[in-house]
């Protein structure tokens, strides 16, 4: 009876909640923040120069052009999900690139799903660039796995994207399943000079339906092997 009950609770929770078994993000809506930063620091991401949690993303009108941006200047970009964003800058002058990161893990099955916002100051051909990726931990057999790689090429001089682009991952599999640094920034291209800003929201590790069901169909066969 005890273990009936077990077996439907553990198959409810599979069917129901399967992010319960995919690899893990801190703070990955950015929702939280270390109180007492000069920025509001993301709690659990290690920022290096210019990397907030913010409420709304408003330019201000600090130094680049925006002239081209396709996103309301005045009303902002709002959190693609829950209360706040993450707001990675280069900044002008001062630093070459903004960065927040943090280790993580991914199962097999799984694949990194989220939205990026990406908006320049500046022109070609100083392409300032931003990306998400993962970084292989030394001496883990693992390889560096990009998911995002965006650029002034791909928005035009003094231009950003048209609000949210939602973007996932490989999906990944027992070869290169494991830990990794999951890396955010946003780089000048050649010089310092003109800021660009990278904004990221709704980061989610996602198990793919199909390793969710191999793992209900083990929980069955392991029933059946009880039962008789
Ligand atoms: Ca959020
Ligand atoms: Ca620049």
């Amino acid at each position: 009876m005890f273990l009936k009950t077990f077996l439907r609770i553990a198959i409810w929770i599979l069917i129901f909640n399967p992010v319960l078994f995919a690899g893990s993000i801190l703070n990955p809506g950015f929702e939280f923040t270390d109180p007492g930063t000069e920025f509001d620091t993301p709690t659990d991401w290690t920022v290096e120069n210019y990397a907030a949690a913010v409420d709304t993303f408003i330019p201000s009108e600090y130094n680049g052009s925006k002239d081209a941006w396709k996103i309301d200047l005045d009303t902002g970009l709002s959190p693609y999900q829950g209360q706040k964003l993450a707001l990675l800058s280069n900044g002008s002058s001062d630093t070459t690139y903004g960065k927040m990161y943090q280790q993580i893990y991914v199962e097999a099955g799984d694949k990194i799903t989220g939205a990026y916002f990406f908006g320049v100051c500046d022109y070609s051909t100083w392409d300032d660039y931003a990306y998400i990726k993962l970084i292989a931990l030394p001496e883990s057999g693992l390889s560096d796995v990009e998911i995002v790689a965006v650029s002034l090429i791909d928005v035009g001089n003094y231009s950003s994207t048209e609000g949210w682009v939602e973007f996932e991952s490989i999906v990944f599999d027992e070869s290169n399943a494991g830990r990794y640094i999951l890396e955010i920034a946003v780089y000048d291209q050649a010089d310092s000079i003109l800021e660009s800003y990278f904004a990221v929201d709704g980061l989610a590790i996602v198990p793919e339906p199909a390793s969710v069901i191999l793992l209900l169909s083990g929980f069955c066969l392991l029933r059946r092997k009880k039962i008789a």
